[in-house]
């Protein structure tokens, strides 16, 4: 059976919402992030080298990084759903933004989130550098979806459980405040059975 390394409040619902979706069955081994520094426990690096999650195993594959673990539960045990055909308009859109919420908006995302814990001027480089990807990358995410139901099209995609993760951590830091359809966006996909199981993990 299909092994899913939680760590709690991490990238690692993304998998466990992916699962609950497909309705597969799985096994979840929960890990805790230290009290103090918020970092995975050893617990998980002796799983995997990079101590990161999510980390799924399957017989003789240990994977990490979210959209290949998406990727791989598809391949396996999606049986062609929540994902476009790969000769359908909209299979592109899915993996430009399934790659899109690791690759270009986790960053400015997160050195946002650790530059508000610090005592900052607002003058230096990266101020300036985050505040435009931020723009940038809000304002596409706004259009999109004022344009689309999903970010893949008219149906529900993995795409949308790569973003969601992200979103919610802009949204816990206040970037989303004014972002009207990104917030109406996120109060649709929280509402979905399968991402509620998910979260109930923690
Ligand atoms: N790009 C990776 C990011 C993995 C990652 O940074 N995971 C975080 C949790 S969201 C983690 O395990 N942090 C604990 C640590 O660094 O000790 C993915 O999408 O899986």
């Amino acid at each position: 059976m299909l092994t899913v390394h939680h760590l709690n409040q991490s990238r690692s619902k993304r998998v466990l919402w992916l699962l609950e979706e497909l309705g597969t069955h799985y096994e979840l081994v929960p890990h805790q992030r230290d009290k103090t520094t918020h970092l995975a426990p050893n617990t998980l690096k002796a799983i995997h080298p990079l101590s990161k999650a999510p980390v799924i195993v399957d017989g003789e594959f240990t994977l990490c990084e979210s959209s290949t673990i998406c990727e791989y539960i598809l391949n396996t045990y999606g049986q062609g759903r929540l994902r476009p055909n790969i000769d359908a308009p909209e299979y592109y859109a899915y993996l430009e933004w399934s790659h899109f919420a690791e690759g270009s908006l986790a960053l400015p995302v997160i050195t946002k989130m650790f530059m508000q814990m610090e005592d900052r001027k607002g003058d230096q480089p990266m101020d300036g550098y985050i505040a435009k990807e931020i723009a940038l990358d809000f304002s596409y995410i706004e259009k999109t979806l004022s344009q689309r139901a999903y970010f893949a099209g008219d149906d529900f995609s993995a795409a949308d459980i790569m973003m969601t993760i992200v979103l919610e951590m802009a949204a816990n830091i206040g970037l989303l405040s004014e972002q009207k359809n990104t917030l109406m966006y996120l109060v649709k996909i929280q509402s979905r059975d399968a991402y509620q199981k998910a979260a109930s993990y923690g």
